[in-house]
């Protein structure tokens, strides 16, 4: 009998072919996995699970907080703590960073994470993901403070994400390529549908949140002025346009059919260098899209190489595609 390959398999395979001493990795992976595998089924009760709507409170972007949002960080924080891989946590959620507690052993490993990208799509049943990072521990206390997260994109050891959408699947990188796994409700675990994801070089689709357009900058203006003139413009074909609000979907959108996910920076709020944060958001997406063969950048930097300053910096992200990103990098060399 012919058994599918379970992500569970697939990275202890993924372990036994690395050049990694210790095997802690795909032991934190598989906690990560719990813990989307319980916001799937939270998620996925709607509104029969009364989790429905949001808080009062305001989280440190000082967006309105959903209560999924605080559950699902109480689902990474508490499936995650115990396990003994983690020297810490830090998360789109909370302020600071999530110390383990005392009673628990610790690891080597630091996990960032949102927990749920595009809670605003909840409400109106539209698909939201999780999104994770993992990077070393270079310290050596029981409490490493923010600065220790502080390291650039490409220091990630693992990076992935979750999308809860007609199926849930989970997408994942260990700097080896990119692998897709689909949840298989019948036995309780993600197996292997999609192996060795590589984005197509070319595209003809642009995600970008148009409603922003007057507050671009002119390399963006012309690129998507473009694109909407089509045949009629000296790109000499016709585009077509997304945008889901809810970044794990445009990405893996992008990872199956290609495309250039945009969310460059604008003067809408001068003290802001875009909205999408690098830590738990560009970050992880950025490794996965490289893995994949597209490029990922600021519009000025390669966002890997970008040193982070704060837990919740924001960067500009223009990803997918490579060929396509590249003519957006062009027009803003020539601006
Ligand atoms: P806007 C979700 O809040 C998010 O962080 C990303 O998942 C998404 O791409 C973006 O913000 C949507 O932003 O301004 O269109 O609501």
């Amino acid at each position: 009998m012919q058994i599918a390959t379970t992500i569970t398999q697939f990275l202890a395979d993924e372990q036994s072919a690395s050049q990694r001493q210790d095997r802690d990795l795909p032991v934190l992976l598989g906690q990560v996995i719990t813990a989307c595998k319980i916001i799937s089924n939270a998620v996925n009760k709607g509104a029969l699970s009364g989790v429905m709507g949001s808080l009062e409170s305001e989280n440190i972007q000082g967006e309105t907080q959903k209560k999924l949002d605080v559950i699902t960080n109480e689902i990474f924080t508490q499936t995650i703590e115990r396990g003994g891989q983690l020297a810490g946590m830090a998360s789109e959620e909370m302020d600071d960073v999530y110390q383990i507690p005392a009673q628990y052993p610790r690891g080597k490993y630091l996990l960032v994470f949102d927990p749920l990208d595009g809670s605003s799509n909840v409400d109106v049943n539209i698909s939201v993901g999780t999104i994770f990072s993992v990077l070393r521990y270079q310290g050596n206390s029981a409490q490493p403070a923010a600065g220790e997260f502080l390291q650039p994109g490409t220091k990630q050891v693992a990076a992935g994400y979750a999308l809860y959408g007609s199926s849930t699947m989970l997408v994942i990188t260990t700097g080896n390529g990119v692998n897709g796994f689909t949840l298989d409700t019948n036995i309780g675990e993600f197996v292997l549908t999609h192996p060795g994801m590589t984005i197509p070089a070319d595209t003809k689709e642009f995600a970008i949140n148009a409603s922003n357009q007057r507050f671009w900058e002119a390399p963006v203006q012309r690129y998507v002025t473009e694109c909407v003139a089509g045949k009629t413009g000296p790109r000499g074909r016709d585009f077509n346009m997304r945008w889901v609000a809810s970044m794990v979907a445009e990405v893996h959108r992008i990872l199956i059919r290609g495309g250039i996910f945009m969310y460059p920076k604008d003067n809408k709020d001068p003290t802001k260098a875009g909205k999408l944060r690098l830590m738990y958001e560009a970050n992880p997406m950025s490794f996965i899209v490289e893995q994949a063969g597209g490029l990922s950048s600021t519009g000025r930097q390669r966002i890997l190489d970008v040193q982070p300053e704060g837990l919740h910096q924001r960067v500009p992200v223009i990803l997918g595609s490579k060929n396509e990103v590249e003519v957006v990098l062009s027009y803003h060399a020539e601006h």
